[in-house]
């Protein structure tokens, strides 16, 4: 019972255009999003039949196109544990999304015969968007996919990617013993923000943050986690403005802080000397920290000093617990770590490198017993393996202090977002670490000193000519580039510099670090004229 009849119907009604390509890759299928329409309705129609394939369980479909340009927009499915589509799916996504519409029905019918579907399951999907104008129309493409197949759809509205990921995983839960929290953003709130009440209670008030919002959906959803808080954490929010075209993501958020290596305009005269800040990006899945020190230099935060900060914590409360023989912490990082943070941590407890794009780090850290991993961009959760979570519940702690311990650490099991990086659980548990340790953004911010880097975009005739193994960190072809490059980097004191093709863009990237600012400049730039 293949419902051909549907599909062409709802398929005529959202054509693909001859001369599109589509590929789904580290983030999904990103692009313009008024090219988008027929990706959305096939989009639609792969995650009900992921859905089916999966015994009716909730898929999850988000529309965003994180922090890219406000015309822009995207689609990422989210697989029932809240997790990333399983990577074999991304390669049906875009064999599916770049058939012609000719051939559509043929191509999925054929899909759904080779995978082995039992169209009589039941489907459940989930979905959000973000605040970009063109998601209204997208998610009226995807229910279409949906009716197509006659899926059960829940429309989340408008949300942040990390609370879509929550509520997969809080669907898909729902009364067994792994309960996430309960199915609604409300949960979403309460869970994260009774966590922190706990962790923090009795320890002196917090000073204010100031949160950029990026113009974008975390500026709704941090308004409602303030009134789930009241005083325990005062916040003041900027850039909020959802509604002024052009605003999104434009002189704002994470990745604009991170890239261009200082504050958002809109916050000039804002910032009191050494007042933490911080910028979410267009989905609030990214976090970046800084602050201005006291001769007025910009300091960043970023994924690597959260990563820092929060696995030396949670390796001094899993000793303090008595569970050091036990569970054993883990970091995960990509190449783009600065080499400080990686020094500084590698002392403490085992590191290791993947590729990057979230998923590779995810299961990296999925390893380890406690495992936190972020990328350099400040993309990053912290997992605690199942056995964990069962033995942090189990252990009977012999003294008061392992007690006080266990606890905080069981409380942050509920604080952290595990399903994907969230820019807000990710801001909770920093204002955690901090107050427990009773650190400003400077003692934060002195735990290690950055090395000086410069990452640069190089346009190339064709960025699949660079293939690299070792996590992307050495190049084998083009043939004798690596060579070059370890050459010119024995040249300059802490010289690192690596060079991978974007998966995001049709660039090469090329990263260079070094002891001075002008020497991590002038590798980057010489590495980049000798790949171009
Ligand atoms: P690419 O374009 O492959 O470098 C970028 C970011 C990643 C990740 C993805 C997905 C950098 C250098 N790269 O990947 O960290 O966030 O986008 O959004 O920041
Ligand atoms: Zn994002």
């Amino acid at each position: 019972h293949f419902p051909h009849k549907e599909i062409e119907h709802y398929s005529s009604l959202h054509p693909k255009a001859r001369h599109l390509q589509f590929s789904y890759g580290t983030a999904g299928f990103r692009t313009l999003g008024v090219v988008l329409d027929s990706v959305l309705f096939r989009v639609g129609v792969l995650a009900a039949l992921r859905s089916k394939k999966l015994d009716g369980k909730t898929v999850g479909v988000m529309i965003t196109a994180s922090h890219n340009p406000e015309e822009d927009n995207g689609v990422k499915l989210v697989d029932p544990r809240g997790e990333m589509l399983e990577a074999a799916w991304e390669a049906h996504a875009t064999n599916l999304a770049n058939a012609s519409n000719e051939d559509f029905s043929d191509v999925l019918y054929d899909f759904v015969r080779d995978s082995r579907i039992d169209m009589s399951k039941p489907s459940r999907v989930v979905y959000a968007r973000d605040t970009r104008p063109t998601g209204e129309s997208l998610v009226k493409a995807l229910e279409d996919g949906l009716k197509a197949i006659g899926a059960e759809g829940r429309d989340a509205g408008i949300t942040t990617t990390p609370v879509l990921h929550y509520l997969v995983r809080a669907i898909n839960t729902k009364g067994t013993k792994e309960e996430y929290g309960e199915d609604s953003e409300d949960g979403y709130f309460q869970k994260m923000s009774e966590a922190f009440r706990k962790l923090v209670s009795g320890r002196p008030r917090i000073p204010p943050l100031v949160i950029d919002c990026a113009n974008g959906v975390g500026a709704p959803i941090a308004k409602k986690l303030a009134e789930y808080l009241g005083e325990t954490l005062p916040f003041v929010l900027y850039n909020t403005d959802t509604t002024t075209p052009g605003g999104l993501n434009n002189n704002c958020g994470a990745d604009y802080v991170k890239t261009q290596q200082k504050p958002p305009p809109s916050l000039n005269g804002v910032l009191q000397k050494g007042q933490r800040a911080c910028s979410l990006d267009g989905d609030a899945d990214r976090l970046m920290y800084y602050f201005i020190d006291e001769r007025n230099y910009f300091l960043m935060l970023d994924g690597d000093k959260i990563a820092t900060l929060v696995a030396a914590f949670i390796v001094d409360l899993v000793r303090l617990a008595g569970l050091a023989e036990q569970v054993k912490v883990g970091v995960v990082q990509t190449a783009y770590a600065n080499g400080a943070s990686t020094k500084y941590l590698a002392d403490k407890l085992p590191v290791r490198c993947t590729p990057t794009g979230v998923k590779h780090l995810h299961h990296a850290a999925e390893q380890f017993n406690i495992g936190v991993y972020f990328e350099a961009n400040g993309h990053g959760t912290v997992l605690f393996s199942p056995s964990t979570l069962e033995k942090l519940e189990k252990h009977e702690p012999s003294t008061p202090a392992q007690s006080t311990a266990l606890r905080h650490l069981n409380n942050l099991t509920q604080l952290v977002n595990q399903t994907v990086g969230d820019a807000l659980s990710d801001m909770l548990l920093v204002e955690v670490v901090l107050a427990h340790k009773a650190y400003s953004a400077i003692e934060w911010n002195s735990l290690y000193t950055d090395l000086p880097n410069r990452l640069v975009k190089v346009h190339v005739p064709n960025r699949n000519a660079f293939k690299t193994e070792d996590a992307e960190r050495r190049l084998v072809s083009p043939r004798g580039l690596q060579k070059k490059i370890d050459d010119l980097c024995k040249r300059y004191d802490g010289g690192r510099s690596f060079v991978r093709p974007s998966g995001t863009e049709d660039v090469v990237r090329v990263y260079a670090e070094a002891v001075l600012r002008s020497q991590a400049d002038e590798l980057a730039f010489r590495v980049a004229g000798m790949v171009y």
